[in-house]
């Protein structure tokens, strides 16, 4: 069957500063909450990876634009670090760190490719994180400041900004769980932070209106929570952590409201937000980014702290190498449901892809990464129906460009269409770029390539 997509779909791929850049303290650079991470032995991550080096995006950016170009692709989604920008977090600009991401979207504008900047993919200047960190309500203005120097340096070259990636995963990782930085466990952290996260979003959205003139949006990573069975207990369960994982973030900034589940979650910990605080995170955006992998199925289980809510394991399901189970039919559902909810806002497929170990490549051809190609293919076939509902998608962008630093997991997991040679950082496509470019070439009809007969994926 052949699915083509609108007209100006905009395909691209995504990476995040900390995860491909390498050289975090360069050209006057501060320290970020990453950077601070990765290097202390009481935090740790597991395997001692760092990103010192990562894919070194930050020397090699050039050569990485001209492979994107040759990758077909349209646009390129990449967030800045705040403290290359701001050492301090605030106050005094490093121009050296403007300049990068200056020639970063000079050469991709020149090479026809749309730059979409993420201010926000979790490294947060360590000297804000010695001030509190998201805890401290001054953030907001912090963000809006930061949110503020890289709109006036660059407004005139990027026509789609996004403020926060997965403001979730920042609170739940990085002050709930500690398994992300700045590694803190604390359930009255997390409901602090999450709230001064999407206050601060809604700074940034503000002061784009005071000195932007295109569009600005947010990014929500959306993950479908099926009840287990029909019991009461396990639908309650399910709303619970759809609530926590999902609602907690985006109805603030689009309704105006917090999920009543909330305080259910959080027990003692829940304070409600003033009409204040709820009006400064429900800014009116211009988009919305959405980052889809995975559903999950949930139970009720009392002893599982804090949701009360468990997930189960989908037996005989294909999973990828991060254990996430493959389901392409729930980003039909997360569109579906998107709009249902929050009304016709136009939507980006901000992230989408999986990890999967690569294949030992041969001699006389590429990585023959065929999971992830069909992962790739059944789950744009998945954002072609929502669209043929109806729902207003209008870009799709692949997690990821490269293989690059999975955060506490290391360099162990891959994600990239581009595999990375961690000794000789030597880039090398993939079959999965090869079938990606074809798919843009397209406007996606080439997904009908990939043999669905020999897909082990379900649903
Ligand atoms: C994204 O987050 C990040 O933006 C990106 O930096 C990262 O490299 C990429 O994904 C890959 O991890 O354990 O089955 O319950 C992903 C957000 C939220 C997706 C938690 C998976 C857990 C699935 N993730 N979710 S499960």
């Amino acid at each position: 069957m052949s699915r083509t997509f609108p007209d100006r779909f905009l395909w691209g791929a995504a990476t995040a500063a900390y995860q491909v850049e390498g050289s975090p303290l360069a050209d006057g650079a501060g320290a970020s909450i990453w950077h601070r991470f990765t290097h202390d032995p009481r935090l740790m991550i597991a395997s001692g990876d760092t990103g010192d080096v990562a894919c070194d995006h930050y020397n090699r950016m050039e050569g990485d634009v001209e492979l994107m170009k040759q990758l077909g692709l349209q646009a390129y989604r990449f967030s800045i670090s705040w403290s290359r920008i701001l050492p301090e977090g605030t106050g005094r600009v490093n121009q050296a760190g403007l300049d990068f991401y200056r020639r970063l979207v000079d050469r991709l504008n020149d090479a026809g490719i749309v730059p979409l900047p993420t201010l926000y993919h979790w490294d947060l200047p360590a000297a804000l994180d010695d001030r509190g960190g998201w805890l401290n309500r001054d953030v907001a203005e912090w963000f809006g400041e930061y949110a503020a120097v890289m709109y006036r340096a660059l407004d005139g070259e990027v026509r789609r900004w996004a403020t926060l990636n997965e403001p979730w995963v920042v609170a739940d990782g990085g002050y709930l769980n500690g398994v992300l930085a700045p590694g803190h466990r604390s359930i009255f952290e997390c409901a602090i932070a999450s709230r001064n996260l999407m206050r601060a979003h809604g700074r940034a959205v503000q002061a784009y209106r005071e000195t932007g003139r295109h569009e600005v949006g947010v990014v929500f990573n959306i993950e479908p929570k099926f009840p287990a069975s029909d019991r009461p207990e396990d639908v309650a369960a399910a709303a619970r952590a759809d609530a926590y994982m999902n609602r907690q973030y985006a109805d603030p900034a689009l309704l105006g409201a917090c999920p009543p589940e909330l305080r259910d979650v959080y027990g003692e910990a829940w304070e409600d937000w003033s009409a204040d605080d709820l009006a400064l995170a429900c800014q009116p955006v211009d988009f919305v980014g959405i980052n889809y992998y995975t559903r999950s199925v949930v139970r009720a289980s009392e002893s599982a702290w804090p949701l009360r809510a468990e997930a189960v394991v989908q037996e005989g399901a294909q999973h990828t190498e991060t254990g996430w189970e493959v389901f392409p039919p729930a980003m039909t559902r997360t569109l579906l449901w998107f709009r249902e909810r929050y009304g016709e806002i136009p939507l980006y497929i901000m992230e989408n892809g999986a990890a999967f170990a690569d294949p030992a490549s041969s001699a006389d051809g590429p990585i023959a990464d065929e999971d992830r190609c069909r992962y790739l293919a059944a789950h744009i076939g998945a954002v072609h129906d929502a669209i043929a509902a109806g729902v207003d998608v209008r870009g799709y962008m692949v997690w990821s460009l490269f293989d690059n630093l999975e955060w506490a997991l290391g360099y162990a997991k891959r994600f990239g269409i581009v595999h990375v040679d961690y000794d000789t950082l030597a880039r090398t496509p993939k079959k999965s770029a090869d079938l990606y470019r074809r798919i843009v070439e397209s406007n996606g009809a080439a997904i009908g390539d990939v043999s669905s007969s020999a897909s082990k994926i379900s649903g």
